[in-house]
């Protein structure tokens, strides 16, 4: 088979990358090394910046976003026994988050993607990225029939998250990585139940960390900081038990309760690997950068990596003009390191992390008095939380 874009990963990322070459008219096949079924089972972000709701709306898979999505003006910080509201849309000149979660987003790409005829091979395996340093890269897989089959194509997009094959293949010479392992993980529930607040909570607590998050306004998504054991450990009444611990009077009353749908322990990591591209193969999302999720960049972060590839493969064939794919690396790297530390900072400042001790806490407690009180430390966080801007004219072709 023979493709301008190879894409490897059905995630966000990938399935993004297709929708916007499409509509630039070139082609592209993306492989996928699980089931669709497992691709749509995984419960991971609901906060969407506003630039990813523009590439979605660019790739034409968003409406099903505006009729159900939950635009959100603020978020809620607690920490002493109180919650302090953060107005973003006041702080930041109108801006905005939408809370739609990762699932539907990934859905409704693929559903576009089915409709428009597009080809999505999922259930390959040893799926593997060949010659990109060179002008003819190609990928081979195993079908799930058996067969070898081989992609020849121009670029390879490397969308295939933190532990794919893409940022593996890379000689290890070239790529220099950072990061940083937090020593604790997040236990998610998913339940349907009715949100304790219309807005999203971040709690502090000398617990530790728990969110109050939300898929609709009959599901909730809530986390609470633990350690890194099993899920199982926890008993759905341990989890309600930890959380309303750590929330406000007023929250932890009206909290409401009920079976978890989903429960798992994510761990939080920092990672970043430079540069994202190596000749033609181009890595985007998970497969160069990982956050803690305390800010909610990961996938926003995706969205916008594939904002600027997809420009920059445009301009290859439309312009004939290779600027953009020289460029792809470092535009990216430039946000990513921004939201790397946003997402560090917030971390930072919201976990229980033992080894500070009790000056921790009191530095922590000291930080948040003044972001909730001081107008340039709570714009700061909101012009963050919002996302920052795409450096780059988002609509063409
Ligand atoms: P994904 O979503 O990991 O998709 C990569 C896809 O590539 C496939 N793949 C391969 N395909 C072919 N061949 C191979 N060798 C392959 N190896 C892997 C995988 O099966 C998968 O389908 O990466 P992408 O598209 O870059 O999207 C990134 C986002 O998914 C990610 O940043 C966020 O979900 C991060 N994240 C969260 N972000 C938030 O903003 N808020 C959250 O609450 C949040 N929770 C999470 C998360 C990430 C988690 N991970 C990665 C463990 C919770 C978890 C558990
Ligand atoms: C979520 O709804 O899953 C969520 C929301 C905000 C975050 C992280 C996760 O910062």
């Amino acid at each position: 088979m023979r493709t301008q874009v190879a894409i490897i990963g059905a995630g966000p990322s990938g399935l993004l990358l297709g929708a916007l070459l499409h509509k630039a008219g070139i082609d592209a096949v993306v492989i996928e090394q699980r089931s669709a079924d497992y691709v749509l089972g995984r419960i991971r972000a609901g906060v969407l910046e506003q630039v990813t709701v523009d590439l979605l709306e660019q790739a034409g898979v968003a409406e099903r976003l505006h009729a159900e999505g939950l635009p959100h003006d603020g978020i809620e910080l607690c920490f002493g026994g109180a919650r302090h509201r953060i107005d973003m849309h006041a702080l930041t000149g109108g801006k905005r988050v939408t809370v739609y979660g990762q699932t539907e987003v990934t859905r409704d790409l693929m559903q576009a993607r089915s409709a428009a005829g597009l080809p999505t091979v999922y259930e390959a395996a040893q799926v593997t990225p060949h010659d990109f340093d060179g002008a003819r890269p190609y990928v081979t897989y195993t079908a799930k029939d058996g067969s070898a089959q081989r992609v020849d194509c121009d670029f390879i997009a490397g969308c295939d998250g933190y532990h794919g094959v893409c940022r593996q293949s890379v000689p290890a010479v070239a790529l220099t990585t950072f990061e940083r392992v937090y020593p604790f993980g997040w236990l998610g529930v998913l339940s349907d139940t009715p949100p304790v607040s219309h807005e999203l909570i971040y709690s502090n607590h000398e617990r530790g960390f728990a969110l109050c998050s939300m898929r609709s306004p009959t599901r909730s998504r809530y986390y609470v900081q633990c350690s890194l054991d099993d899920a199982d450990a926890w008993s759905d009444a341990a989890f309600w038990d930890e959380l309303r611990a750590r929330l406000d009077p007023e929250a932890a009353e009206s909290l409401v309760t009920g079976p978890s749908i989903e429960k798992s322990i994510a761990p939080l990591r920092s990672f970043v690997a430079e540069p994202m591209r190596f000749g033609r193969l181009l890595l985007a999302g998970d497969a160069a950068h990982i956050v803690p999720p305390t800010g909610a960049k990961g996938l926003n972060l995706a969205t916008a990596d594939v904002g600027y590839l997809a420009a920059a493969i445009g301009e290859h064939y439309a312009e004939r003009s290779d600027a953009g794919i020289d460029a792809y690396s470092a535009r990216c790297l430039r946000r990513v390191w921004r939201a790397e530390r946003f997402s560090w900072w917030f971390t930072s400042l919201m976990h229980k992390f033992p080894e500070t001790g009790a000056f921790g806490q009191r530095i922590q407690a000291a930080e948040l008095d003044y972001l909730v009180h001081s107008v340039a430390a709570s714009t700061a966080l909101a012009e963050n939380y919002v996302g920052l801007p795409l450096e780059l004219p988002l609509q063409r072709g």
